[in-house]
């Protein structure tokens, strides 16, 4: 069944409200959890749905994407599976960037028409969650559908950030607004005990879709609609059979900074709501780093990744990825430290010392809380980040503040004695 299937994941457009993590690389190459990258969550549930040709839409092609992809994602040469990157390019027919979803699946159907397939299943690349493609793509066919879209009860709060829709006794779906201020109050779906209590009573698209191979290509060629949520899902359910595909496990939408924030800090919880040890676990890059060494510290609800040198004196609800080294004395406190691509050799640390100039990570004696802090940052001694009154936002040349989160930028170097 899974063998009709090729996958579509939209790796982003221009990233903006994740920047400035997106400033360098695409949207798809954003580091979460300490050792994975985003793109790592829709390839590993394709993979574990037994959907094994995946490709990956995106709107620049970064180094680091290309080199992950290519030194993550093996398969036999024996297998038709591939993980492959599509960036935005230009052709004679199109000037180049993807004008919105929609445009970016269609300038890439040429890719697609070499292979056989007979369901395109497309996906979000900034979402957390963990699901199984199967059942839905095995409803799809039983319910003889011509697309399929993933749903998700959700809050009245959260209405206008969603395509929200209605369906019929059999999850046809008979209405779809994209992200509506109003008009949508009566469509309150049948859904569990538990959503009710928690007042998700609101059916939410979670841009999660199947289409029929040759529909999609009715849908898309020869027109200017550019847009899934705004244009065709919603022109598709007159005349066609959309169906809704219910779902009601964790997931959540990481593509600003607070909830890509919340997210990876929700990992620390006691029982997070995304399971990282889960038998069907995410697939990412494997390195030949060392274990991680620490001394002196005390840590509460945090995830230190491989290859870390830690000395601090308290890591509280924290993320510490690759690479990290933390001086002496230091505290961290709900932040997401991503980690480095490389160590310093102790000459160059001896010599950075010398001359009075910060070494890669976190330096001793700081204090940094609510912050995310990108990778290869050199964070002096003394430094303290965001421990006074809430931040307003603004953007400086070594870091952003959004929401009150202070993000430090990849490279950025903080001299000794800083006060963000
Ligand atoms: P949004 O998430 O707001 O709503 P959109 O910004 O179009 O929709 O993004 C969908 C996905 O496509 C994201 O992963 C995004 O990064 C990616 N993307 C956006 N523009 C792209 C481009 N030009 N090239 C490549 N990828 C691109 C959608 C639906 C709603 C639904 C929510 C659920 O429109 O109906 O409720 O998803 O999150
Ligand atoms: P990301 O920040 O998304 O991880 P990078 O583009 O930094 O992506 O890719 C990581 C790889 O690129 C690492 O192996 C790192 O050594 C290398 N790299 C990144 N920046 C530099 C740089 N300025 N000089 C040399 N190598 C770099």
């Amino acid at each position: 069944m899974t063998s009709k299937v090729i996958s579509i994941v939209l790796g982003g457009g221009q990233g903006s409200r994740l920047a400035p993590l997106t400033q360098t690389r695409s949207k798809p190459a954003v580091p979460i959890a300490g050792k994975y990258r985003l793109v790592d969550i829709p390839i590993s549930n394709c993979l574990h749905s037994n959907i094994n040709r995946i490709f990956v839409l995106t709107q620049f092609n970064s180094a680091s994407l290309n080199k992950h992809i290519k030194n993550t994602y093996h398969f036999s040469t024996f297998s038709t599976a591939f993980v492959d990157i599509l960036a935005a390019e230009q052709t004679p027919t199109s000037a180049g960037w993807f004008q919105g979803t929609a445009d970016a699946v269609r300038q890439c159907l040429h890719h697609l028409a070499v292979h056989e397939f007979e369901y395109v299943l497309i996906l979000s690349g900034d979402q957390l969650y963990q699901m199984d493609f199967e059942e839905m793509i095995a409803q799809h066919i039983e319910k003889k559908a011509d697309i399929s879209i993933a749903t998700i009860p959700v809050h009245v709060n959260d209405v206008p950030g969603f395509g929200i829709l209605k369906t019929d006794e059999n999850n046809l779906i008979t209405s779809f607004i994209e992200k509506p201020k109003s008009g949508f109050e009566n469509w309150v779906s049948e859904v569990s005990d538990e959503m009710k209590a928690q007042g998700r009573i609101y059916l939410a698209s979670m841009g999660i879709y199947i289409f029929n191979r040759k529909l999609l290509y009715e849908l898309l060629e020869g027109n200017e609609r550019t847009d899934f949520g705004k244009e065709i899902i919603p022109e598709s359910i007159e005349g066609h059979k959309v169906l809704s595909y219910q779902y009601e496990g964790y997931w959540t939408d990481i593509g600003t900074i607070p909830s890509f924030f919340e997210a990876n800090l929700g990992l620390t919880d006691d029982i997070p709501q995304f399971n990282l040890f889960d038998k069907n676990h995410i697939y990412t890059r494997a390195r030949m780093l060392p274990p991680t060494k620490i001394s002196g510290t005390h840590l509460d609800r945090s995830i230190i990744a491989d290859g870390c040198i830690i000395n601090a004196s308290l890591i509280t609800r924290s993320i510490v990825g690759i690479r990290t080294r933390v001086g002496l004395y230091t505290t961290i406190d709900s932040c997401y430290v991503m980690g480095s691509d490389n160590y310093q050799t102790l000459d160059e640390i001896a010599a950075a010392k010398a001359a009075g100039e910060p070494i890669m990570g976190i330096g001793d004696r700081c204090t940094l809380r609510n912050a995310i802090i990108d990778k290869n940052t050199y964070i002096g001694d003394d430094v303290k980040i965001n421990c006074g009154a809430k931040l307003p936002d603004g953007d400086y040349p070594t870091h952003t503040v959004v929401d009150g989160i202070v993000i430090v930028k990849k490279r950025a170097v903080i001299p000794n004695g800083t006060v963000i």
